[in-house]
């Protein structure tokens, strides 16, 4: 039996060949493992469980249909959807985690994170989520009709996309010393976690003990994964 991990899919009404392969990896992949982790930007924007966007309840109904075919899965919040709430995860039958969680899979203990909060060289990003993560302003943020609700992620969205064209690459990775940080933190041989979209398998070295750092690729011509089986953690790249 093998565990799945995924993140980045940023699933929207926009990009319906996303929606299609999730929705095939869900009847030919996840149906098959023990449990499915989404780590976070699972959708393009959320703005409240309260939007009746037809696409948002497609994926629901098929996550309960998973769970009821006895396939857990659990989320935890990327940047994007960090706003998904109790009332998504009732409907979906999804287990929400807090933003870091230690699993024990068979003999492997694996971090796993969406990933933003390893980025600490984007000083403005850190400020920004510091605030849209206050649980206050996002209550208040909740209280506001959704028609205005829209119109502001709206705005800042598209200032994000201006702001994020002037951010040098190394900004918007990782920052090594965030790395091993967390490593020690947590205690852990492993992490996985997405959001850089940049897939890959690195191993860092702390007190010449070798650590692995698991880097999902977003869905946006194939979809990304890590399979974990008591034998091996692979990274698998598939056609949707
Ligand atoms: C998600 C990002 C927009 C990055 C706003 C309080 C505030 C929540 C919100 C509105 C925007 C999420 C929920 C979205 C991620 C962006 C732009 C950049 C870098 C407030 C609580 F501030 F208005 F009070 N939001 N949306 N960005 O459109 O999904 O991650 S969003
Ligand atoms: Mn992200």
């Amino acid at each position: 039996m093998c565990t799945l991990f995924i993140a980045d899919l940023h699933l929207s009404e926009h990009e319906p060949a996303i929606t299609a392969g999730f929705l095939r990896f869900l009847k030919e992949q996840a149906i098959h493992a023990k449990a499915l982790y989404i780590l976070g930007d699972f959708f393009d924007f959320w703005i409240g469980d309260d939007d009746p966007n037809p696409l948002h309840q497609q994926i629901a109904q098929a996550l309960m249909t998973l769970k009821n075919a006895g396939v857990p899965c659990y989320f935890i919040h990327g940047n994007r959807d960090f706003l998904i709430g109790s009332r998504f995860a009732k409907e979906s039958g999804i287990t929400l985690l807090p933003q870091e969680k230690v699993l024990e899979i068979e003999k492997h203990r694996i971090l796993i994170l969406h990933g933003d909060t390893l980025c600490t060289d984007d000083e403005a990003y850190q400020r920004y989520r510091k605030k849209v993560h206050n649980k206050f302003i996002q209550r208040l943020f909740l209280l506001l009709p959704l028609f205005i609700r829209l119109r502001i992620a709206d705005k800042m969205r598209s200032r994000s996309q201006h702001e994020n064209q002037y951010k040098s690459d190394a900004i918007m990775d990782v920052n090594p010393q965030a790395v091993i940080d967390t490593f020690k933190h947590f205690n852990t041989e492993w992490m996985i976690h997405g959001h850089t979209h940049r897939p890959a398998i690195h191993t860092v070295n702390i007190d010449d003990k070798i650590h692995y750092r698991g880097v999902l690729g977003a869905w946006h011509t194939e979809g990304s994964m890590f399979k974990v089986t008591a034998e091996k953690i692979e990274l698998i790249h598939f056609p949707f």
